[in-house]
């Protein structure tokens, strides 16, 4: 499908980690430049609240990618309805901010499996389609994956995973007719990444943005994302890296 003859015809954006954050803004970003979108996550009601919100050009599979069958089951769904133009890998967290030595090696497996692993079974699985119609994989790393922090450690190491697959995803499909693109954001202040990390401790996860002006957010990226999908199937915007202009490193943060 030549660029032109792509934009005029439908485009299917598969969006995982739908349900809140950057994916539910990255979804409602796309829809709002023309694409379709199936939204993927766990929870289903806050899928149903997206879906009432963007109408029909939005869709959803309830979906863990951590589990094989529950993807595969969503995939055919979505690929029995035409070819996938693009996938955002949205899916992911941090989980605990403990030294390596204290680290839980049950936090570090479900982030192995949630940003690493379950990005890996989604993107085999919606390969072909995608090849098929000159598509994009698109994923959302951090920089997390750049620059290590410490207390960082699994999470580091899983965005720093997450980052190479896609730098070698790209290397190996040199020729076919896909794009790999990675966008590694900072500090981006959504309800739920730090209360999460924190187990709901909500005054540790209000301290990460505490005093830092203007934080990104959510939409900051899905803005990238959109904008790095719209470019030209023949142009690949291989790597953004997007922090606040308050924040140069994980450790070096302006705060008033
Ligand atoms: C989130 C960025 O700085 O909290 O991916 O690790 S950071």
């Amino acid at each position: 499908m030549s660029t032109e003859a792509g934009m005029s015809q439908k485009r299917l954006a598969v969006v995982t980690g739908a349900s809140s954050g950057i994916g539910a803004a990255s979804a409602k970003a796309l829809v709002e430049a023309g694409w379709e979108v199936v939204g993927l996550a766990r929870r289903r009601e806050k899928l149903e609240a997206l879906a009432d919100e963007l109408g029909q050009a939005f869709s959803y599979q309830v979906c863990d990618i951590t589990d094989e069958d529950s993807t595969q089951i969503a995939v055919e769904a979505i690929v029995s309805k035409g070819p996938v133009k693009a996938l955002v890998n949205c899916a992911g967290g941090a989980i605990g901010k403990s030294p390596v030595a204290a680290s839980k090696i049950e936090d570090w497996r479900a982030m192995y499996e949630l940003n690493v692993l379950g990005t890996l079974r989604i993107t085999q699985k919606l390969l072909p389609s995608l090849q098929e119609s000159e598509g994009s994989v698109l994923v959302i790393s951090s920089t997390a994956g750049i620059e290590p922090y410490e207390g960082g450690g699994g999470y580091c190491a899983s965005k720093s995973a997450e980052r190479v697959m896609a730098r070698i995803l790209r290397l190996e499909l040199i020729g076919e007719p896909v794009r790999v693109i990675d966008i590694a954001p900072g500090m981006v202040h959504t309800d739920e990444f730090a209360l999460k990390r924190f187990d709901g401790d909500q005054s540790k996860a209000q301290a990460v943005y505490a005093g830092v002006p203007n934080p990104l957010t959510a939409e900051d990226i899905a803005d990238c994302v959109q904008w790095a999908l719209g470019q030209p199937d023949t142009v690949d915007i291989d790597q953004i890296v997007v922090r606040p202009r308050a924040e140069g490193s994980y450790t070096k943060v302006y705060r008033k």
